[in-house]
């Protein structure tokens, strides 16, 4: 128990093991200044003011874009970078043939090597953190030493961090322990290592998003995914939303889609006109911690805080809700300004830039102005979407799981899975193109189970196989849907508009979760037929329609037979119950 004298002490005083752990730290990385983290606007507002004087920051304009910073990265530091994400796991095998692997003594020292000294002229920031709600006992914490002033504004925002965290690590003792600094930011030193059987993160050499906010895909996908295969709970690349019908009814479902393939904004999907009378709720809008209830429900909570969300796209039309919430207290990271010092990317539909992202005078010759993976920071708090029920210490139940993936072709529009079991073959059967949120080629269809291709801290085979376990303890599993939003036709355009209308898929699933609406069985699973969507108010045409909800069976058949051969590097980890899915689902196709 936290008593008032408790309150007082200074924070290296509230856990010994933190205090061991910073002091230890400091001794390898030497730097000039050891920085406890509090959280709240004071220290907020100082660590603000400290990067506008030193040039780090850049302030938008104040009419337009109230407390608005630009923050640019290093070129070279732009976006995850999976081919030096390690997870150094004792034996190989556990890490999976979906993880790059080091044996964690050789990465300890390779990582030691390149922290020796690092934060020489620097001030070591230690931030004390919570995902999920402070008072949730579902939540887990963290505690993040960085030499970056940019990851600690971003983390205040991320997560929960500072005093009450601490004393909760204080209380509980167990936390991850992140150590990052941003080195030389040289790519040839830059390695994003996590040590899942000791709970801790070790990055160097990026001060970009997913490789250096620690909290997020670190901790709370990577090692969360490992800690929760031994809890009984799931781990997930997902959002979550409530849907409120016009009843007045409200149904949370959780979506997996890959990296820049639509979460923040089906998160805070704005309702067509033409469908009168609904509401949607956000809890989360990237990853969602699911525990199975003693209801038989699956349960939700968002482990963060806030929102770090792509920026190119974001305008009124497609999405007013977030165009709304990144006009005040916002972070933006690499953006282009206007000639006013407003922060312009493409897609914002006004506007013209006269700085790009590099800070270089516009040039249409030099590429897009806005990074395509430009990001904006941002507290949950602003979404005008943002759930009353999102600090719920025991989350949300979970009517739907959804997963998809950006697919020019194959994927239909929707399908419904036959099951858990067979839900949980279609998940991991996800394929998408690559987006600019990894360095890497972009548009490339691969493999991306559960969209936690990048994410998941242990063998896939060994995921699946615990997903079927959780299935099974479920006495009101959620149904489990697949979608896909990018569909095109030949000259590439998309089929389906998506943003706003995506709501006309997520109420027929709502619908069929409550046994009110019909479906066509195939192959594959169950679709809608043109008549059980609601198309009231809908621009499409019924030719794109039918395209949109058809299941070729000739390229269905080859994509089983990828989808069986993927499975087949799993080998004996593979549970033998996706098999029997997949080869049903080949019976069915003939
Ligand atoms: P991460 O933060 O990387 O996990 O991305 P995310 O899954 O939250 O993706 P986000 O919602 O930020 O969308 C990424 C890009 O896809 C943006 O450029 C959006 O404008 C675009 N997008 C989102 N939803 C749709 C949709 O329904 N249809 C189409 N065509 N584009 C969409
Ligand atoms: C993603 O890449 O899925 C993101 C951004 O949400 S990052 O924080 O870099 O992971
Ligand atoms: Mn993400």
């Amino acid at each position: 128990m936290a008593t008032a004298a408790d309150m007082l002490l200074p924070l290296p005083q509230l856990s010994r093991p933190v205090a061991d752990w910073v002091k230890a730290v400091s001794e390898l990385t030497q730097p000039d200044a050891v920085h406890w983290c509090e959280g709240g606007d004071a220290e907020r507002g100082a660590l603000i003011g400290q990067l506008l004087r030193s040039g780090e920051l850049k302030g938008l304009n104040p009419e337009q874009f109230p407390g608005c910073h630009l923050y640019r990265s290093e070129p070279n530091d732009v976006a995850r970078v999976e081919h030096v994400t390690y997870i150094c796991t004792r034996s190989q095998a556990d890490a999976g043939p979906n993880n790059h692997w080091m044996d964690p003594t050789e990465a300890r020292a390779k990582m030691r090597a390149l922290f020796k000294g690092c934060m020489r002229g620097r001030t070591l920031y230690v931030i004390p953190y919570c995902m999920g709600p402070l008072d949730s006992p579902l939540s887990r914490l963290g505690v993040e030493i960085t030499d970056s002033p940019y990851v600690v504004l971003n983390m205040m925002i991320m997560t929960r961090a500072g005093r009450q965290a601490l004393e909760r690590i204080s209380r509980e003792g167990r936390f991850v322990r992140g150590l990052h600094s941003i080195g030389e930011l040289d790519p040839e030193r830059r390695f994003i290592m996590h040590f899942p059987e000791e709970l801790s993160i070790e990055s160097f050499g990026s001060g970009y998003g997913g490789n250096a906010l620690l909290g997020k895909k670190c901790h709370a996908l990577r090692i969360a995914s490992w800690q929760a295969r031994s809890e009984g709970w799931l781990a997930e690349h997902m959002l979550i939303v409530g849907l409120q019908n016009p009843q007045g009814e409200t149904h949370y479902i959780a979506c997996a889609f890959p990296s820049a393939c639509g979460k923040t904004n089906l998160a805070m999907l704005i309702p067509p006109a033409s469908l009168p009378g609904w509401k949607v709720f956000t809890v989360g809008d990237d990853i969602a911690w699911l525990h199975p209830g003693e209801d038989g429900r699956l349960w939700a909570i968002n482990p963060e805080a806030g929102y770090f969300g792509v920026v190119p796209g974001t305008n009124p039309e497609t999405n007013r809700n977030a165009y709304e919430m990144i006009r005040r207290d916002t972070l933006f990271t690499n953006v282009a300004v206007t000639a006013d010092d407003q922060p312009w990317w493409e897609g914002l539909g006004s506007g013209a830039p006269v700085l790009d992202w590099q800070g270089r005078p516009y040039d249409k010759a030099n590429g897009p102005a806005a990074h395509p993976n430009s990001r904006f920071t941002v507290s949950a708090r602003r979404n005008p979407s943002w759930s009353p029920h999102a600090e719920d210490a025991r989350g949300v139940p979970i009517s739907a799981l959804v997963f998809g993936g950006r697919r020019r072709e194959v994927a239909p529009l929707v399908y419904e899975a036959r099951d858990w079991k067979h839900g949980v073959l279609v998940g991991a059967s996800v394929a998408s193109e690559t987006t600019a949120a990894a360095v890497g080629q972009v548009g490339v269809v691969r493999r991306d189970p559960m969209a936690m291709q990048p994410f998941c801290g242990y063998n896939f085979g060994d995921y699946w196989r615990h997903w079927l376990d959780v299935g099974a303890r479920l006495m009101r599993p959620p149904k489990i849907y697949h979608v896909n939003w990018f569909r095109r036709d030949a000259q590439g355009k998309f089929l389906w508009p998506g943003f706003g209308e995506n709501l006309r898929v997520l109420a027929w699933m709502l619908e069929r979760c409550a046994g009110r609406s019909g479906a066509a069985d195939t192959a594959i699973g169950r679709l809608p037929r043109p008549e059980d969507l609601n198309t009231q108010g809908l621009k499409i045409s019924p030719g794109d329609l039918e395209a949109l909800l058809s299941v070729d069976p000739e390229l269905w058949r080859k994509e089983a037979a990828e989808v069986r051969e993927y499975l087949h590097r799993f080998g004996d980890r593979l549970p033998a119950a996706m098999l029997a899915e997949l080869a049903e689902t080949e019976r069915r196709l003939g």
